[in-house]
């Protein structure tokens, strides 16, 4: 009865107020993690582009179907019996963590165990996740190198880590950028950032939204830095596979004296162009490995069965054909090259200037060269990229994405002239969102 009396005196009652909001208690529902981190530009950008029926050239997703053999393996996997419908391992599917161990042991240059040094998770977006609780105190430093993928921020905040920025700039001042290997880092900005609270920095190559494709001579410079402040590496390489004109993607955690302290991070979601199965992984030392499973075992638990024997057909498959003409792996990015090299020329001839992706699949592009006439006075005092992205999606029917979104407030300014076009689409929707550009640069 006590206790109840004492809840009834916290509880204010349950009312609808006239504007409908549902007060429940008389104290702050809500913790402050939550707080300053509410907006989330896929959530907003996804719903404009729903709302305006527009050619989505926003979200990073194909449009067409993944290859035959994953989907095969997936239905047979539903198909292969009650066991394949129920809880697996909870640290990842045995045959998931063998097949990953087995394929990327040899391009990480470390035998990899499956069972301790591996966590399979829903994406790589909960990968990302638990390695920042896992490994970031209260107050810990943590180097984001901007642009960056938009969750990183609210993850480092949310671990109760603070986040400290670093931007690639484009090295030709004034000039033509032509490729994002044009993007790089300051040696001394970057080492200027580094400091005793510094506990991880975080890479994404190829990048999300730029498509840098870092070269071999900067993650050394990276990993150097690393080793000299004991510091962990953070590497999402969702997009690893996905490379043009012979830019080359290598992993920070293959260079000497990286292993220990690398959390690579990867998406079947972006490997087999399934990202709606949201199966990720973490690969690191067991020492990190071991506290991240941790962070699982009380929040998800387990990841969906059928999905990882799929994804582990998957890999078993590409180790056989890995370098052949027949990998998926050498397959999607000679499909996307093409696609990129037309969306390219496509931006180029109604004045937009494209930043050559070396890797990926998005693409940015300079809008300062074009002038628009807002007439939507809701997008007003909104920053410049913002805005274009609205007028595109609204008035002409074609959805983007700001670069803006990828900085921090502190040097979001700076970047305001892109945004970001996704070239993972079916040709129907290229033509479509060409047929869009080119009338609107005719005037129409
Ligand atoms: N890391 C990066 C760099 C990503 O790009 C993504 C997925 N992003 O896609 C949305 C977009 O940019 O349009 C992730 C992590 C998350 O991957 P997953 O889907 O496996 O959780």
């Amino acid at each position: 009865m006590g206790i109840i009396r004492n809840l009834v005196t916290n509880l204010t009652v349950i009312r609808r107020t006239s504007n409908q909001h549902i007060k429940i208690m008389s104290r702050r529902l809500h913790a402050s993690r939550t707080d300053g981190v509410e907006k989330n530009v896929w959530v907003e950008f996804t719903q404009l582009a729903a709302d305006y029926k527009a050619v989505n050239l926003g979200q990073g997703f194909p449009d067409f179907s993944p290859p035959k053999f994953v989907q095969e393996a997936f239905c047979n996997a539903l198909n292969g019996g009650p066991l394949m419908h129920q809880y697996t391992r909870a640290f990842g599917h045995p045959p998931l963590v063998k097949s990953l161990a087995k394929f990327f042991s040899s391009i990480v240059g470390h035998e990899i165990d499956p069972f301790e040094d591996i966590l399979v998770t829903v994406g790589a977006y909960q990968a990302l996740f638990s390695a920042f609780q896992a490994v970031i105190e209260e107050g810990d430093e943590v180097i984001i190198v901007e642009p960056f993928f938009d969750c990183y921020q609210p993850m480092v905040k949310m671990a109760g880590g603070k986040a400290v920025y670093v931007p690639l700039r484009p090295k030709a001042e004034g000039g033509a950028v032509l490729s994002s290997g044009d993007w790089v880092l300051s040696p001394e900005e970057l080492a200027s950032k580094f400091t005793p609270r510094t506990k991880a920095i975080v890479i994404n190559t190829p990048n999300n939204p730029l498509g840098k494709v870092y070269k071999t001579e900067e993650l050394q410079m990276i990993a150097d830095l690393c080793i000299k402040h004991d510091v962990l590496c953070i590497s999402d390489e969702v997009y690893e596979w996905l490379t043009y004109d012979g830019a080359k993607h290598v992993k920070i955690a293959s260079l000497p004296g990286m292993w220990e302290r690398t959390i690579t991070v990867g998406s079947a979601g972006k490997t087999f162009s399934a990202t709606g199965w949201k199966v990720g992984w973490a690969i690191s030392s067991a020492q990190i490995i071991k506290h991240m499973k941790i962070i699982h075992q009380n929040s998800i638990y387990h990841c969906a069965t059928a999905a990882q024997e799929a994804v582990a057909r998957g890999f078993e498959r590409e180790y056989e054909l890995f370098g052949s003409p027949e990998s998926y792996f050498q397959q999607l990015p000679a499909m996307l090259q093409h696609k990129r090299k037309r969306l390219a020329s496509c931006l180029e001839s109604v004045g937009l200037r494209p930043v050559m992706p070396e890797g990926g699949y998005f693409m940015i592009a300079d809008i300062s060269s074009v002038k628009v006439d807002y007439k939507d006075q809701s997008s007003e005092g909104e920053p410049n990229d913002f805005r274009f992205v609205k007028w595109l999606t609204k008035e002409k029917g074609l959805a983007t994405i700001p670069v803006s979104a990828f900085y921090s407030p502190e040097h979001s300014k700076e970047f305001d002239k892109y945004i970001r076009f996704c070239f993972v689409k079916e040709d129907s929707t290229l033509d479509a969102a060409e047929d869009i550009l080119k009338k609107w640069s005719q005037g129409q």
